[in-house]
């Protein structure tokens, strides 16, 4: 079932007495973090951002509507690229056809009665055959055939997202690009090959969004690991053959204003190490727990002489801390 906007409405502010929040901290969409402006749904996905994405397979049709607005208002879609197909199938409700050809394809929905709109990346991915472990010469290594414990999160991809060396800006959000979540692997090879959920995002947006309510004003998260293909995630010593990190659900992550490429000193102590990684995840847990399409693992790691501390969280679907 999906739950209507008004339940929405009224869980978040439910959760923001309880969490102390101001209202309007708090977003109606389903997402968990809100923009000025109109609310997109994609599919079954409600999104309240001024930027966002969808991964689809070529010529995977989806449905696309811009709601929250009032009766007057009138959304104009713009699908300017070549191959898309985009048909008007009632009140600012649209029909898009993804093209054949993998790639971005960007939408912009423009409200005709004020100046917000939304910006909508549409990214076609390529199909790719688990039995097979490259993809134009990229290494991706072997998905297990078996989901864990028939889970479909944890089914091998049917699709990945090529990305080019010109593509590494193309936003996912308003604070994340596709480019921060890339596999370490094969670093002079393109095009790379990507997975991303949108729920992954979706929890950094809320985490971004969270640290700026603290008075943190991060700009992004920096992710040092997002994406592992079952080849690079074997190569740096990992046994674990399910790691979220191959589905696009996992990223190791810090706050990094200062831009002196390690963890802040989230905790104001006048040092950086593990409690500030432990003041992140906690502040992860929070959201989580008012927030359950966010549940997932979650860990604070230490400073090694690789890389300073970081947390590890991702979108399992059940909680898990270690
Ligand atoms: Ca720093
Ligand atoms: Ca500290």
């Amino acid at each position: 079932m999906t739950p209507t906007r008004a339940g929405l409405i009224a869980l978040a502010c439910l959760v923001a007495s309880l969490t102390g929040l101001p209202a309007g901290a708090v977003a109606a969409s389903n997402e968990g973090t809100a923009d000025e402006g109109f609310a997109v749904r994609i599919n079954d996905r409600l999104v309240d951002r001024a930027i966002t994405s969808a991964f689809v397979m070529p010529d995977e049709a989806i449905r696309v509507a811009a709601r929250d607005l009032p009766p007057s208002a009138r959304v104009s879609l713009e699908a300017g690229a070549a191959g898309l197909s985009a048909r008007r199938t009632g009140d600012n409700t649209w029909r898009i056809e993804a093209p054949s050809a993998p790639g971005v394809y960007p939408i912009v929905l423009n409200r005709s009665d004020d100046a917000t709109d939304r910006r909508l990346n549409l990214f076609v991915m390529q199909r790719f055959d688990p039995h097979t472990a490259t993809l134009d010469g990229y290494r991706i290594g072997h998905y297990e055939l078996e989901p864990l414990r028939g889970r479909e999160i944890y089914e091998p991809p049917q699709a990945l997202m090529p990305v080019t060396k010109d593509g590494l800006d193309t936003h996912l959000s308003p604070h994340f690009t596709i480019g921060q979540f890339l596999c370490h692997a094969q670093p002079g090879h393109w095009p790379k090959y990507v997975r991303v959920k949108p729920m992954l995002v979706a929890k950094l947006e809320a985490i971004v969004a969270e640290l700026q309510r603290r008075g943190i004003k991060a700009q992004t998260l920096t992710v040092m690991s997002g994406y592992r293909t079952p080849a690079y995630n074997k190569a740096i010593g990992n046994t674990t053959t399910y790691s979220r990190h191959l589905y696009g659900g996992a990223a190791d992550i810090y706050v990094d204003t200062n831009g002196d490429g390690r963890m802040d000193d989230l905790n104001g102590d006048g040092t950086v190490d593990v409690d500030d990684a432990d003041w992140l995840a906690d502040l992860i847990a929070g959201l989580a727990k008012v927030h359950p399409d966010f549940a997932g693992g979650l860990s604070a790691y230490s400073a090694n002489s690789a890389h300073g501390p970081f947390v590890h969280t991702d979108v399992r679907g059940v909680a898990a801390r270690w």
